[in-house]
């Protein structure tokens, strides 16, 4: 997946699905409450991307904290879904899941078949991501953790200490509201999907 094709397809907000599509390729977004995950399937998808925000209610008050997110008043109920149209042949689906423990039970589905995942961190609250590394640790997906940047110098090596990442794992700043930024994300997933892939056959 190089960038020229990525950029190829149509940035229309309604692009119907190629008819020659044979394949299609599911990588999830996960992470805390405000990371931004809505916010990169939708800077990405080639759709207007499908989204179940809803607004916060006092059902919210007490679980999912705003205190890091101020100006948050909403909150993902259930997932994101954007597309990428790859080439004629191959179309890459996104979802966006809540990285929140109480919707764990969403997870065996939305995994199912699933090609990776990135993990979207925000590094003011690393606590909020360790719950969905833990699981995908242990269901043994393949991952890349994005440090999105609200600002101020990135540091990705407290970020990786405090995660306590496997040094095989990447770990790569971006800005989620970019398209450019978010695509390098999900290059770098597919990037370390296919090495790891390659690792695993030769050993
Ligand atoms: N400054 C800044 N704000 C961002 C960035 N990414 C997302 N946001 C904002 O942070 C808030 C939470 O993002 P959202 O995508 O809804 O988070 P989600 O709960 O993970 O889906 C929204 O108001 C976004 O506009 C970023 O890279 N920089
Ligand atoms: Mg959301």
């Amino acid at each position: 997946m190089d960038s020229a094709t990525f950029d190829a397809r149509p940035a229309r907000a309604d692009a119907p699905l190629n008819s020659a599509t044979r394949q299609g390729l599911k990588i999830v977004i996960v992470g805390g409450f405000g990371v931004g995950k809505t916010t990169m399937v939708r800077a990405v998808s080639e759709i207007r991307p499908l989204d179940t925000e809803a607004t916060m209610t006092n059902a919210g008050v007490g679980i999912d904290d705003p205190t890091g997110a101020p100006g948050k008043s909403t909150t993902t109920v259930a997932f994101d879904f954007g597309r990428i149209t790859i080439d004629a042949e191959n179309v890459l689906y996104l979802f966006g899941a809540p990285g929140q423990e109480r919707f764990f039970f969403l997870w065996d589905r939305l995994f199912s078949g699933a090609l990776g995942a990135i993990v979207l961190v925000d590094q003011r609250r690393i606590a909020d991501s360790w719950y969905a590394i833990d699981r995908l640790e242990a269901q043994r997906t393949r991952f890349v953790v994005a440090c999105n940047n609200f600002g101020g110098p990135s540091q990705l090596a407290e970020v990786r200490d405090a995660l306590d990442l496997d040094p095989h794992v990447p770990l790569v700043d971006c800005d989620a509201r970019s398209r450019e930024s978010s695509k390098r994300v999900l290059i770098s997933l597919v990037e370390h999907i296919y090495a790891d892939a390659r690792a695993e056959t030769a050993s």
